[in-house]
C-alpha cells in the first residue's frame, strides 16, 4: 500500500469508540489523510516514503478546544484584582467592566492586531497537541468589529498549522450604544450583523450568551431564527449563571452544543439528549469564577448526552490555554472519569463543533491529526497539573512540531 507517512510501534488510543485502544498499532497517511490504521498483525506492506518508529508512544487524536473567545484585545488582570478584594464577576460587568471593557480594547484593534494578541495564546494550545480551535467573535459588538474579529480568527489558520472553525457571538452583550435597548441591539444582530456575516461566509456557527447579564430565551430565539435562515448551526452559552432553559431552546434549534451549563436542569438534559445536542463543559471558567454548583454530571451520563470540555480561552472568565489542565479540572472538580476526559478533548469535541466527519478519531479517511504523547498511561494525560508530555504533534499527516 503506498502511502507518505507510517506510524509504526504506536499505542494509540484512537477514540473511535471508548478509548478505541489498539496496543501495538500502525497509522499511515497519504496527503493529510489517514489511509490505514489497526494491528500491526494486520498491516499491509506499507510503501511510504517516510517511516517513523514511536518507540511505544501513546498516539491521540489531535486535540480539540471547542469553545474559545481568543480573539480580543487587552486582558482583565485589573478586573482580577477587584474580584480577589471581594467584587463579584456580575458586579463588575453591571459597573461597566467586564465584556465591555474588552469590547473597547477589541474595537481599538486592528485586524492584524488581533492576529498577534492572539497568537501566544493559540501557541500554548497547540504546544499541548491542540490541532482544531473554535474561535468565537463577540468582543467587537458592531457590524464592522464583529467581522473584524472573524477575519482574525480565520487568519490565524494561515499562521499556524491548524484548523480553525468560528463562531459569531454578536449576542454576547449589550454595547453601551445600545444602553437600555437590547430588542434594538438584537435587530441589529439579526438584521445587519448576521447576514453580513452569512453572505462573507466568516462563521461556522452562531452563537448567544442565555443570561441574566447577557440576553433573555426571546431574544435569542430570534438570534437563533435569523441563524437558522441563513443555514448556520448554533450552539449556546446557556445555563452558567441562573438556568433560563437556554439549554432547551438550544436543543430545539438542534444546537450542535450548550455550553457552561451548571445550573441545567432535568428538562434541559432530556431535551439535549433527544436533539443530540453536546453538553461542553468549561470547568476553568467555573473554577475561575469561584462557582460551586456541578453541572449534573450524573444526569448527563445517563442521558447519554454527549460531553466535551474546552477552555473557554477568555480574559474576563477563564484565562486559560492549557487542555491538559482543563481534563484535570473535568476530573477533580466535576468527577470526570479519565475516558470521558480523553474524549471530551477529542471525540465529542469534534462534534460539538460539527467536525466530526473530519477530526477527532483516529480513523481512515479522516485528517491525519495526531498527538504523540510520552507517558505509560492514558490517565497521565488527566492526572499532572502544569506538565506537558507531548512528544509530537501531527497535522494533517505532517510533523509540526517534535521533542
Ligand atoms: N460566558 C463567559 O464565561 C464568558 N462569556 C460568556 O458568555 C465571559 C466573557 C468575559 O467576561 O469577557
Ligand atoms: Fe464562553
Amino acid at each position: 500500500m503506498r502511502c507518505d507517512r507510517v506510524w509504526r510501534n504506536a499505542r494509540l488510543a484512537t477514540l473511535s469508540s471508548g478509548l478505541g485502544v489498539i496496543e501495538r498499532g500502525q497509522v499511515a497517511s497519504l496527503g493529510d489523510r489517514i489511509a490505514w490504521v489497526g494491528d500491526e498483525a494486520e498491516a499491509p506492506a506499507f510503501e511510504a516514503t517516510e517511516e517513523i518508529d514511536c518507540e511505544g508512544r501513546w498516539v491521540t487524536p489531535g486535540l480539540i478546544d471547542p469553545h474559545t473567545h481568543l480573539i480580543h484585545g487587552g486582558d482583565r488582570a485589573h478586573e482580577f484584582e477587584l474580584r480577589l478584594a471581594g467584587a463579584s464577576y456580575e458586579e463588575i460587568a453591571r459597573a461597566g467592566g467586564g465584556i465591555v471593557s474588552t469590547m473597547q480594547a477589541t474595537r481599538a484593534a486592528s485586524e492584524a492586531e488581533l492576529v498577534r494578541a492572539a497568537l501566544p495564546r493559540l501557541d500554548a494550545l497547540l504546544a499541548e497537541g491542540v490541532t482544531t480551535v473554535e474561535v468565537k467573535s463577540g468582543y467587537g459588538l458592531s457590524t464592522a468589529h464583529e467581522l473584524k474579529a472573524l477575519r482574525a480568527a480565520r487568519a490565524l489558520a494561515a499562521r499556524r498549522p491548524v484548523t480553525i472553525r468560528t463562531t459569531f457571538l454578536g449576542a454576547h452583550a449589550l454595547p453601551p450604544e445600545f444602553a437600555g435597548d437590547p430588542d434594538g441591539y438584537i435587530d441589529l444582530v439579526c438584521s445587519e450583523m448576521i447576514p453580513a456575516v452569512a453572505a462573507e461566509g466568516l462563521a461556522d456557527a452562531v452563537d448567544a450568551f442565555c443570561e441574566g447579564i447577557g440576553f433573555t430565551i426571546a431574544q435569542t430565539r430570534r438570534v437563533f431564527e435569523a441563524a437558522a435562515s441563513h443555514g448556520l448551526p448554533v450552539k449556546l452559552h446557556a445555563e452558567q449563571l441562573s438556568n433560563l432553559h437556554g439549554a432547551a431552546l438550544a436543543a430545539e434549534f438542534r444546537a450542535l452544543s450548550a455550553d457552561h451549563l451548571e445550573h441545567l436542569d432535568d428538562a434541559g438534559i432530556a431535551a439535549m439528549a433527544k436533539a443530540g445536542t453536546v453538553a461542553t463543559l468549561l470547568p476553568g471558567a467555573y473554577y475561575f469564577v469561584r462557582e460551586t454548583k456541578v453541572p449534573p454530571i450524573a444526569a448527563l451520563r445517563a442521558a447519554g448526552v454527549p460531553i466535551a470540555l474546552a477552555t473557554d480561552c477568555n480574559p474576563g472568565t477563564s484565562p486559560l490555554t492549557s487542555p491538559l489542565l482543563v481534563m484535570n479540572m473535568a476530573a477533580t472538580l466535576f468527577r470526570l472519569t479519565v475516558d470521558e476526559c480523553l474524549a471530551g478533548v477529542t471525540r465529542e469535541a469534534a462534534r460539538a463543533v460539527g467536525l466530526l466527519g473530519e477530526a477527532g478519531t483516529i480513523e481512515a479517511g479522516k485528517r491525519c491529526d495526531l498527538a504523540i504523547w510520552d507517558i505509560e498511561r492514558p490517565a497521565e494525560l488527566v492526572y499532572r497539573m502544569g506538565f506537558n508530555p507531548l512528544h509530537a504533534r501531527v497535522f494533517g499527516g505532517k510533523t509540526t512540531w517534535t521533542r
